[in-house]
């Protein structure tokens, strides 16, 4: 095949800066025109990937099919030796993630916006992952964003695009192109870690008392949750919804939280479903809901982390280093850490900043609030091994206690009466204006300057409780292997109950500001279950009104209620 190395010029474009997990803009922005290429290009120009192998996949999103021949037109210009490609552009994040490590590839470009709407009008996103299988950290996106900035031409070779719906070899120009299964690595990793033979066991058992069903929302994990949870695990065909992939997701928003996944919400109630679970977009993200009982993200991975050592073939065997979660993450896994007498890192918000201590072997479990579960099987959080640990854990704990049938609302009880309970929510104030947002920032940053909330007092005028504040902080990392620094990831409210609130801003919007207010109040477990079982909104109320008051939030942003509550 006769191929010839094309020279395009451009322009920069400004605001290609990755944010929390690469680059995320409305689909509109990513056609205009060179812009696509101008980010490829600049990956290419701050790492260097001639003669190295890469893997490209995504979740399947409106516009991924002409960005892949994008980054194949323009990988294979900058040297390229191999790609390996997920069928038909796909392979879910977490699947991507194993594929780099399995076949030791160099990096990864995975074209997502994750949770976030696709189609024409909606978003697009493109994000570099490193040969760990993991985001790349601040320093390469960083580099990324300064090749954007004086980029003047970047190259292509013109070629008939590679079919993509065809498994199998394929040459293009110079480089060697592997089209694969999206679906069978990530499969046979679960099956590795998990014991389906104890979960089938239980399900099978259980047919009529125990109803399990998961909602792909349409996103890329419906034909992984089928091969698992149908194939694998031999549940009927009604126990899974939304499963068919789709560019715009149906035109949902395919964030597993209990505003947008209402559809499995309301069919777990009705229907009395034991088991409930969901995944987003790209399916790095889950979110775990049985009947009565929403289990927020900081308690699932603290649960997860508590049985992972005892009923989870994987951590048997290698055993659980060292738990993590982000900051803004409640502080019920700390509880777990502190009795199995385990580290418990904390990180900023972003996956990335989990994988230097997975390398270094100090961290087995971790997750954070914003519905993220994971372990060091892959470096990227996961949702479809979330759902299939809590099942895995939940067979385990039947399988201990044969007398009583513990489901998602008896297995939280049980932990809440060993560990007590840090009741969490988060409040999303999302596509406000950025000044307002700003203003808020600047606020507290005076707060934190001056020392003006130091030792006030607030009282609560629904519920009468009063929070004195302790402490208004910036939270900013250390890297404890590298040594690198990441300020202001988050402002934080310390009240001397040891309750606290964190503002923060969303670095995955994509248009506007997202400010998210974070709030935790724990409860030790001497308070006894009427307290520790309370609805969580009704355990926050008072430091909620609080919070809302202290820092004027409505006032900057000019808005009475949150768009979002979790
Ligand atoms: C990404 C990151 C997560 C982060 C989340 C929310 O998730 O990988 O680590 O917690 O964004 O970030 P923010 O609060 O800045 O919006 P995903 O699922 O969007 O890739």
């Amino acid at each position: 095949m006769s191929y010839q190395v094309k020279e395009v010029k451009t322009k920069p474009y400004d605001g290609q800066k990755p944010g929390t997990s690469g680059l995320r803009k409305r689909v509109k922005v990513f056609q205009q025109e060179h812009y696509t290429e101008n980010f490829v290009q600049a990956i290419f120009d701050a790492v260097d990937l001639n003669g190295k192998t890469i893997v490209i996949g995504g979740d399947g999103r409106f516009f991924s099919p002409e960005t892949v021949q994008t980054i194949l037109k323009i990988g294979s210009a900058n040297g390229v030796a191999k790609f390996i490609v997920g069928k038909d552009s796909i392979l879910s994040t977490p699947a991507a993630s194993n594929v780099i490590r399995k076949y030791k590839a160099d990096g990864g470009i995975l074209l997502t916006a994750s949770h976030n709407p696709g189609g024409p009008n909606a978003d697009f996103g493109i994000k570099y992952n490193v040969s760990n299988g993991g985001p790349a950290p601040e320093n390469v996106t960083n580099k990324i964003f300064e090749k954007t900035k004086t980029i003047s031409s970047y190259k292509v070779i013109e070629l008939a695009p590679i079919d993509l719906s065809k498994k199998g070899f394929f040459t293009y120009g110079p480089s060697n192109v592997e089209i694969i299964d999206s679906v069978s690595d990530y499969v046979q990793l679960l099956e590795s870690i998990f014991d389906f033979p104890l979960i089938k066991n239980f399900l099978q058992s259980h047919a009529d008392s125990f109803k399990v069903l998961f909602d792909g929302m349409h996103g890329v994990t419906g034909p992984y949750g089928r091969a698992i949870f149908i194939d694998a695990l031999g549940l009927p065909e009604t126990s899974v919804q939304n499963a068919v992939p789709l560019p715009d997701f149906g035109g949902g928003h395919p964030d597993p939280n209990l505003t947008y996944a209402h559809e499995l919400v309301e069919r777990v109630e009705r229907e009395n479903i034991h088991f409930g679970a969901a995944s987003d977009g790209d399916g790095d993200r889950n979110m775990i809901y049985g009947k009565g009982a929403f289990v927020t993200p900081s308690d699932s991975v603290a649960i997860i982390a508590d049985w992972a050592a005892e009923a989870i073939p994987y951590f048997k065997k290698g055993g659980v280093k060292g738990l993590a979660r982000s900051m803004p993450t409640s502080a019920q896994i700390d509880k777990v850490a502190k009795k199995k007498g385990l580290e418990c890192a904390v990180v900023p918000t972003g996956w990335k900043f989990f994988g230097n201590l997975m390398d270094a072997g100090r961290l087995s479990i971790c997750g954070e609030e914003s519905f993220g579960t994971g372990s060091d099987h892959i470096r990227e959080k996961d949702g479809v091994w979330a759902v299939v640990a809590w099942l895995n854990i939940l067979a385990y704990a039947n399988q201990q206690s044969p007398n009583e049938l513990i489901g998602i609302k008896e297995l939280l009880e049980k932990h809440y009466a060993v560990y007590g309970r840090s009741f969490f929510s988060r409040y999303d104030y999302e596509e406000v204006p950025a000044v307002g947002a700003q203003s808020l920032v600047d606020a507290i940053n005076v707060h934190i300057s001056t020392g003006s909330l130091a030792s006030t007092s607030h009282v609560s005028k629904s519920t009468g409780q009063k929070f004195t504040v302790a402490g208004v902080t910036n939270f900013d990392y250390t890297d404890p292997i590298d040594g690198s620094i990441s300020r202001n990831q988050g402002q934080i409210v310390t009240f001397d109950d040891g309750s606290r609130v964190v503002f923060r801003l969303s670095g995955t919007g994509s248009q506007g500001a997202t400010v998210r207010m974070y709030v935790e109040r724990y409860v030790p477990a001497s308070a006894g279950p009427a307290e520790l079982n309370k609805d969580a909104q009704e355990g926050l109320k008072g430091l909620i009104e609080v919070a809302l008051q202290l820092s004027n939030l409505p006032e900057f942003l000019g808005r009475e209620k949150p768009t979002v509550i979790t």
